[in-house]
């Protein structure tokens, strides 16, 4: 799957790196707290052979289901879709298990999984999330992925309010080996964000990513300045930013829902990270977001460490989220 939303980096680039193989294993290992939850609970609805599809069996399925964290529109559509295909019928446990992947699948595809790119000049992304959500470990994972593939980054660490935030980005930027634009605590971000993306403008960056200080969706005054600091960003690059990455924390199950409502248009979103899907048995969340808003998730956090993001596969999530435990 491109990272980017254009053609293919292969055609252009020849030695861009291909996929990691390694994805799926990498997403299943995460989820492996979310998989084991869901899958168990299903496996136990069956007795032997199979089972017969009928008004108990429904109603024992759509209780499973709207246990784990996928939500009643998803559980009612897998429970309606089993109904109608199989309703007099038995049903058996791998048939079933690809029936709900599937309809997560089609779900979590739409609106795409590519990050938008500029048609000229710098591709500015400016990432947001309430405190501690994992936005700045997100930052550096995907100036990292961006690195790698030969793209030059620039930072902007648009924290200016909390104290160490500065620093925590300029040790990630001297790990990633990009440069960065920072200002001293208690600057206006609006203003570090203004000169990343002249910088990135006039020197020719590739890429651009903008941190923030984290914020909770119900501080209006705090979600306007974000609303000022992507308006400054356009000014120096037009278009941009062209994504507004909202970081969810996949341990926060049904909050993240209400921090996806208070994001995405106050903020402008364009996507979702979902990070640490490594710690949570609630990964199942991104089900509900997704129908809810029109976010899709982009990027998946699997770990604390800079290589720990992947580019978001509807498929292998899908599987991965029903995956027999080992
Ligand atoms: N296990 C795991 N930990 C993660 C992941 N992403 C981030 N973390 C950890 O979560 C903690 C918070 O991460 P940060 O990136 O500092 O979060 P933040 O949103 O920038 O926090 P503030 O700037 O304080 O709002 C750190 O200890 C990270 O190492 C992930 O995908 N998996
Ligand atoms: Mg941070």
């Amino acid at each position: 799957m491109a990272f980017w939303n254009k053609k293919s980096d292969a055609t252009e680039n020849p030695d861009a790196p291909q996929k990691s193989s390694g994805i799926f294993g990498g997403i299943r290992a995460a989820l492996q707290k979310t998989s084991q939850a869901l899958n168990t609970d299903i496996r136990d609805l069956w007795k032997s052979q199979g089972e017969l599809v009928d008004d108990e069996f429904l109603k024992r399925l759509f209780a499973v289901l709207i246990k784990s964290d996928m939500g009643g529109d998803m559980a009612r559509q897998i429970r309606d879709r089993i109904g109608k295909d199989f309703r007099a019928r038995k049903v058996d446990f791998s048939e079933m298990l690809s029936i709900i992947s599937e309809e997560i699948r089609e779900t979590l595809e739409q609106g795409g999984t590519a990050i938008h790119r500029a048609q000229s000049g710098p591709t500015v992304i400016l990432v947001v999330g309430v405190n501690g959500s994992g936005k700045t470990t997100s930052i550096a994972k995907l100036a990292y992925k961006f690195t790698q593939e030969g793209q030059r980054v620039l930072l902007g660490a648009g924290d200016t309010f909390r104290a160490a935030a500065v620093e925590q980005l300029t040790i990630w930027s001297q790990r990633i080996g990009c440069d960065i634009v920072t200002a001293g605590q208690g600057a206006d971000p609006g203003v570090v964000a203004y000169q990343a993306a002249q910088k990135a403008r006039d020197e020719q960056y590739d890429v651009c990513i903008i941190d923030t200080a984290g914020r909770l969706q119900t501080q209006s005054n705090l979600m306007q300045e974000l609303d000022k600091i992507r308006r400054v960003i356009g000014k120096n690059v037009p278009e941009a930013p062209h994504e507004v990455l909202l970081v969810l924390d996949a341990t926060a199950g049904q909050n993240a829902i209400s921090q996806a409502r208070g994001f995405s248009d106050a903020a402008g979103c364009t996507g979702i990270v979902l990070a640490k899907i490594d710690g949570s048995a609630k990964g199942g969340v991104i089900v509900p977001i997704r129908q809810q808003f029109d976010l899709p998730v982009k990027l998946v956090g699997l770990g604390e460490q800079m290589s720990d993001l992947a580019v978001f596969e509807p498929e292998a999530f899908a599987n991965a989220l029903l995956a027999e435990p080992s």
